[in-house]
């Protein structure tokens, strides 16, 4: 190369790093502005310190679809225990310890005695009525699409709000059963999805919450506002709606401390999140109650209370990977109407998948 080639290529090298056409490609999109990912603290009352900047405890994700995780591999516990059962089925033959067999399997699975009667007796009348062939295969399939069909009509997606304001989804649930988790989710999928997104830091009981749920709030890139430790809770969701109303962010997604069904006193204050949560501008169109799908028919329970409560419109169930049971949510469905929305199947951003019962059902039986 001669002198002048080099200068020239010099020149061209330092245009294109000043013009930051050779810096990496940002995650943020076009044309969105900035989104600060701390905000104030709510219910502040005398001078706060400036807000620091974002700490991204957790490397950002990248703002495209998510993978979806494999459900047959993470239903694993559950089609083993199932499979077990159908594998003693087919060996041994139709009789009435098919039934019988069939009905450990599903109360294993924690279905519960009320559901579980009930499918096997309609299932002992199909195959009376000869409705279906005399054969264990033909009983497997019956069970197959008696369970898928417990489900119909439901629709997993979460509904917006068609007016002005942004949408509120509350969640609400027991201790430990993965509210912020599914929140910092959730967070991820309408950020990549193009929606601006305001987590509220409901919880002001435990100041470990607030810091959990500002790391998953700098992975999606959504705002965050939080309270002050002791803080009314309803002053967080309602900072959090004046906020996100403020700069046109369409999505709020309420977090709320574990609280037990049985104690009157935080159901209470739950009623109160909630009264503030659909107040305009806000528009609160679910409330999801989170289940850990290990806690057995108590669930049952916290669903019936927290349903009586503040209305429950969805479930979102935790933790069925790594478990057999979860057939609880089976129950829920059948005694209490509740839809099933959302399903965790681990720690990680993307193991959060819509309920479809079908895929559901061949994640378990095939
Ligand atoms: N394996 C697995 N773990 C999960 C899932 N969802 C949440 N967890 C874990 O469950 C634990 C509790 O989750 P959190 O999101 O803190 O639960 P929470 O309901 O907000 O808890 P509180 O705020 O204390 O009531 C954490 O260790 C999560 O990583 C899931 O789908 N699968
Ligand atoms: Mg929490």
């Amino acid at each position: 190369m001669s002198p002048l080639e080099i200068v020239i290529v010099v020149v061209v090298f330092v245009v294109l790093v000043s013009g930051g056409l050779l810096v990496g490609r940002t995650r943020r999109r076009a044309g969105r502005p900035p989104f600060p990912s701390r905000m104030p603290e709510a219910g502040a009352t005398t001078a706060q310190p400036p807000s620091e900047p974002a700490r991204v405890a957790a490397p950002p994700i990248e703002l495209a679809p998510l993978p979806r995780p494999e459900l047959r591999e993470r239903l694993g516990r559950a089609r083993a225990l199932l499979s077990g059962y159908l594998d003693g089925l087919r060996a041994h033959g139709l009789d009435e310890s098919s039934f019988e067999q069939l009905e450990e399997a599903l109360i294993l699975a924690d279905v519960g005695i009320s559901t579980t009667t009930e499918l096997i007796d309609g299932l002992r009348a199909k195959v009376r009525e000869k409705e279906i062939g005399q054969s264990p295969e033909a009983l497997i399939e019956a069970l197959r699409a008696e369970l898928t069909a417990m489900f119909e009509g439901d629709s997993p997606s979460l509904a917006k709000g068609t007016g002005e304001g942004p949408t509120v989804w509350l969640f609400v649930g027991v201790n430990g059963v993965g509210k912020t988790t599914t929140i910092g989710k959730l967070a991820a999928r309408e950020a990549a999805g193009g929606s601006q997104v305001v987590l509220a830091a409901g919880d002001t009981f435990r100041a470990a919450a607030g810091e959990q749920l500002e790391t998953w709030a700098a992975r999606s890139e959504a705002g965050i506002i939080r309270g002050s430790e002791g803080a009314d809770p309803s002053s967080v969701i309602f900072d959090a709606v004046q906020h996100a109303a403020a700069r046109s962010a369409e999505l709020v997604l309420a977090d709320t401390a574990g609280r037990l069904h049985t104690k009157a006193n935080l159901m209470e204050e739950l009623k109160k999140v909630r009264r503030v949560a659909e107040r305009p501008p806000g528009q609160l169109t679910e409330v999801l109650l989170v289940l850990d799908a290990t806690t057995g028919q108590n669930a049952l329970v916290q669903a019936r209370q927290f349903t009586e409560a503040v209305g429950v419109t969805g479930i979102v169930l935790t933790k069925l990977d790594g478990t057999a049971k979860g057939g609880v949510v089976l129950a829920v469905r059948h005694e209490l109407g509740i839809p099933i929305k959302l399903v965790g199947v681990g720690e990680k951003v993307e193991d959060l998948v819509e309920f479809d019962p079908e895929e559901f059902v061949a994640a378990l039986f095939e």
